[in-house]
């Protein structure tokens, strides 16, 4: 049993990709949001089988913004709320659980553990439950994530180093690796990249970026994902595509 043993977010997680194969992450990203329109479609996804919400965006800089969102998702829904930060502004304590994550292939120390140091006491102080994570980026495209966090994203057709870096982040201790390709972008994480990291290390793999169809969807959990996480899909508001998409996900990996 890792130390500190999984909490109660981290847990439910994991038993959802035990139980289902692999499970659905809702990003909602509070600059891209109406608050008001939060809550009903956090509910739908929720009916749909969506494990939990993840708030957060490269960009966001007014904490208020993810605490109100927070606030009204929780009032209608049961799901955990994951902080997704992007820095010390992402650390809310309206939330359940943050990804304590580490972008492993920034250039900039600041985003490897600088704002990690900075945003700790706050974690501890709100009494939110760390999920720690290995966080690397994938793919040529200049999205959000690798400019604001100066990234050396790895090419696509390096899974090899793909697989290094997320067996670098097990041996570091996290407990989750995240593949991302950056939000609306044009090519997902490839299958090769997947199956390949997948192979490499035993934490759950979680995989995000450009993931906009059930058919998408599915090709990363063959490969080997164990979670997905679609954001643009969500705000571009066609919820129905969504709910195929958390089909896509929980049907066995197997199939
Ligand atoms: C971004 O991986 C997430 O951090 C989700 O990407 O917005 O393309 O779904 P999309």
């Amino acid at each position: 049993m890792p130390y500190p043993s999984p909490g109660r977010v981290e847990r439910r997680l994991l038993d959802g990709i035990a139980n289902n194969g692999a499970i659905h992450l809702a990003l909602l990203d509070p600059e891209e949001f109406d608050p008001g329109s939060a809550p009903s479609i956090v509910k739908a996804l929720e009916r749909a089988g969506s494990a939990a919400v993840m708030l957060g965006g490269s960009t966001v800089s007014l904490p208020s913004q993810i605490s109100d969102l927070a606030r009204r998702i929780r009032a209608e829904s049961g799901l955990p709320i994951i902080l997704f930060p992007n820095g010390v502004a992402g650390v809310v304590e309206e939330a359940d659980a943050i990804f304590f994550m580490s972008l492993l292939n920034s250039t900039n120390p600041y985003y490897i553990v600088g704002a990690q140091a900075l945003a700790a006491p706050l974690v501890k102080r709100f009494g939110l439950e760390a999920i720690p994570m290995g966080y690397i980026i994938i793919g040529g495209a200049q999205t959000s994530v690798s400019f604001i966090g100066q990234a050396n994203p790895i090419p696509q057709d390096k899974p090899d180093i793909a697989a290094m870096y997320a067996l670098a982040a097990q041996y570091m201790g996290m407990r989750f690796v995240y593949l991302e390709a950056g939000s609306g972008a044009k090519e997902p994480v490839r299958p090769e990249v997947i199956r390949r990291v997948k192979e490499a290390v035993d934490i759950p793999v979680i995989v995000g970026g450009g993931i906009s169809t059930p058919e998408l969807a599915e090709r990363a959990v063959r490969a080997g994902a164990d979670a997905i996480v679609t954001g643009t899909a969500i705000e571009g508001g066609d919820i129905g595509r969504v709910i195929e998409i958390i089909g896509a996900v929980r049907r066995d990996r197997a199939i």
